[in-house]
C-alpha cells in the first residue's frame, strides 16, 4: 500500500486529493494546525465524510522541526505539499507573512524530503496567478512568469525551489501549474462561491445585494475535482515534470455571475454593486491555459465544464442556505 502525505489537506483541493487517494487504496496522511484538530467540527468539514480513514498529524509550516517530525515519523511515498496562504487579495495585505507561509514552508518542505525521504515523489501546488501579466495567450509550461501580486511572487519562488531540488538533488519533484478550479467546497472569499453563496442568500431573503470588484477579469475555471487527479497523474511519471493543468476555457467574472443567477431565476443586473474594496492594487486580467501537454503525457481531461460547474456550486449553496 501506498503511503502520501498531504499539506493542506484540509482545504478544498486536499479534501479532494484524499478522497482520490483513498478511493485508490492509499494509506493517506494529513497534516493539519493544531487548532484544526481541537476544533474538527469547524476546520475538519471537508474532511468529514473520511476522518476515521484518514491519519492526521498536528505541525506548523512555520516550524521546521514540527514538519520534520511528521515527514520523519510518516516517510511517505509521495508528499502532495498543497498548504499556502492562498486567497491573493489577502497578498497585498500582508504580504511578509505570506511570504513566510509560501516560500519557507515550501523550502522547508523540500528539505525535510530531501534529507528523510529522499526517493519520495513530491508534488508543489504551482498556480496560474505566476502567469499574471502574460504575454501569450494561451498559456503553456514555456509561457514566461510575470507575477501581479505577492502571492503569485511566492509561487514563483515555490516552483523555481521545486525545479533546483530536482536538478540540483536529483528529487522526484513536479509542479502543477493549475488554473482556478472551484466547487462546492471552495472557500467563501474566492470570487465563485462568493458569488454562489451569495446567489442563495438573496434567493431565500437574507441579502439583497453583492458587493463585488472587477467584473471583467477573466478566469480559466475548471472542477477542482478533476484537477487532483492529475496532481496523482504527475507523480506515476518516469520523470519528473510540470504540467499546465486547465480546460482550456476563459469566462469573465460577469459571465459567472449572470450564470449563476440566472440559475436561480434571478438577474445580476438587479444585485451586483460595485464596492471598490474588492479591486486588486495590481490585477491579473486574462489567463487561459493550454493543457495539452497534460492531455497528452498524463492522459488528463477535464470531465466538468463552466455551465455544469456554475451550477453545481449554485445547487449545492440553494440546497445549504434553504434549510437556514
Ligand atoms: O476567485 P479569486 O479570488 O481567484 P484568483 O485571484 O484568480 O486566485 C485563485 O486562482 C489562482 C489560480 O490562478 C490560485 F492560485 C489562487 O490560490 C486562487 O485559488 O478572483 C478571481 C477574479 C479576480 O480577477 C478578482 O479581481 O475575480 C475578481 N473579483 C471581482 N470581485 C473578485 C471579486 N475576487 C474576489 N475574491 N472577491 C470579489 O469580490
Amino acid at each position: 500500500m501506498k503511503r502520501a502525505l498531504i499539506t493542506g489537506i484540509t482545504g478544498q483541493d486536499g479534501s479532494y486529493l484524499a478522497d482520490h487517494l483513498l478511493d485508490l487504496g492509499y494509506e493517506v496522511h494529513g497534516i493539519v494546525r493544531r487548532v484544526a484538530l481541537e476544533d474538527s467540527a469547524h476546520r475538519l468539514v471537508r474532511l468529514a465524510g473520511n476522518l476515521d480513514k484518514l491519519h492526521l498529524h498536528a505541525a506548523s509550516l512555520e516550524s521546521f522541526p514540527s514538519l520534520f517530525s511528521v515527514v520523519s515519523e510518516v516517510q511517505p511515498d509521495e508528499l502532495y505539499h498543497l498548504a499556502a496562504q492562498s486567497f491573493v487579495s489577502y497578498s497585498f495585505d500582508d504580504s511578509f507573512s505570506t511570504f513566510r507561509t509560501n516560500i519557507d514552508g515550501t523550502h522547508f518542505m523540500l528539505e525535510c524530503a530531501r534529507r528523510l525521504v529522499p526517493s519520495c515523489k513530491f508534488y508543489f501546488a504551482g498556480s496560474s496567478e505566476m502567469f499574471g501579466h502574460a504575454d501569450e495567450v494561451p498559456q503553456n509550461e514555456n509561457t514566461r512568469f510575470y507575477p501581479r501580486s505577492p502571492y503569485g511572487i511566492s509561487k514563483v519562488t515555490g516552483f523555481d525551489l521545486s525545479r533546483n531540488y530536482r536538478e540540483a538533488y536529483d528529487m522526484y519533484v513536479s509542479s502543477g501549474i493549475l488554473f482556478n478550479h472551484e466547487s462546492p467546497r471552495r472557500g467563501f472569499e474566492f470570487v465563485t462561491r462568493k458569488i454562489t453563496s451569495h446567489v442563495a442568500r438573496i434567493k431565500n431573503g437574507e441579502l439583497n445585494e453583492l458587493p463585488l470588484g472587477n467584473l471583467e477579469a477573466k478566469r480559466d475555471w475548471g472542477f477542482a475535482g478533476d484537477y487532483v487527479r492529475a496532481m496523482h497523474l504527475m507523480l506515476q511519471q518516469e520523470t519528473p515534470e510540470d504540467f499546465v493543468v486547465a480546460t482550456g476555457k476563459t469566462h469573465s467574472v460577469r459571465e459567472f455571475c449572470q450564470l449563476a443567477f440566472e440559475f436561480a431565476g434571478l438577474n445580476y443586473e438587479d444585485y451586483v454593486i460595485k464596492d471598490p474594496r474588492f479591486y486588486r492594487p495590481a490585477e491579473v486580467h486574462l489567463l487561459l491555459g493550454d493543457a495539452s501537454k497534460s492531455k497528452k503525457k498524463l492522459g488528463w481531461e477535464p470531465t466538468i465544464g463552466f455551465e455544469e460547474l456554475v451550477e453545481m456550486m449554485v445547487k449545492h449553496d440553494l440546497d445549504l442556505h434553504s434549510h437556514h
